[in-house]
């Protein structure tokens, strides 16, 4: 799966691209993520990439021809062409179906937006699927990017190896369900025991016991799940 990332802000994402599960997926040839500065392809002396908007108000907006100049280069650097995918509040929001949906997508080109965002005839000539990852306003779409990665490499197969699979995850494969409580060492801390249960050996018991605190827990904290189906 390649991702290129298209923003103003590259210095955003080599923190994050080096975290272990990714770091290692990118190392392993799984994952490929190309980040590019927009302002490369800004004309003139200054590398303009923003202007004040037609009729007035506040804030600067992305200009057409630098992006779109952008994303034709950048869709050229391989023969694979490249979904194009915009992070915006406008979008749809993103959940774990939609992820399904995409984690099938070969190559991913990100435009990440910022201040008062894109002309509107960068959307009108590339046309990209757009995407929210929730109802509020970021600064900019970099972080919205880093979380739509996040959430599409855990679906690429290797990644995660067999003892950490995404297949029982919460929200996976139309399972709406929190997942349960887990307890490690020590057995009793300031008074306050692991379940016993957990300790018997018991499989499925152990498996029982999981199941209704997964239900009790998304009763409790998320009913919203059980309800909207
Ligand atoms: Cl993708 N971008 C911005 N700027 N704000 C957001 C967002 C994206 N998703 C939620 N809020």
């Amino acid at each position: 799966m390649r991702f290129d990332i298209l923003t103003l802000f590259p210095d955003m994402f080599p923190g994050y691209m080096s975290q272990s599960i990714l770091n290692k997926s990118i190392e392993r040839g799984l994952v490929e993520i190309h980040v590019h500065n927009m302002r490369d392809w800004a004309k003139g002396r200054h590398n303009k990439i923003d202007d004040s908007p037609y009729g007035g108000g506040p804030g600067m907006v992305l200009m057409v021809e630098p992006v779109v100049n952008c994303v034709r280069d950048v869709q050229k650097m391989t023969s694979q062409p490249g979904t194009v995918i915009m992070l915006t509040p406008q979008g749809q929001r993103l959940s774990q179906p939609l992820v399904e949906e995409l984690a099938v997508e070969k190559r991913m080109i990100l435009l990440c937006g910022r201040y008062e965002g894109f002309d509107q005839r960068v959307i009108d000539i590339l046309q990209p699927r757009e995407i929210s990852i929730g109802d509020y306003i970021l600064n900019g779409g970099e972080v919205a990017s880093m979380v739509l990665v996040d959430s599409l490499v855990r679906m690429v197969p290797g990644v995660l190896g067999d003892e950490l699979s995404s297949f029982d995850d919460s929200f996976s494969r139309g399972n709406r369900m929190l997942e349960y409580p887990q307890y490690t060492r020590p057995q009793e801390f300031e008074g306050r025991e692991v379940p016993e249960i957990l300790l018997s050996g018991n499989h499925g018991e152990i498996e029982i016991w999981r199941n209704a605190k997964s239900l009790e827990h998304t009763k409790t904290k998320r009913s919203d799940l059980l309800e909207d189906q």
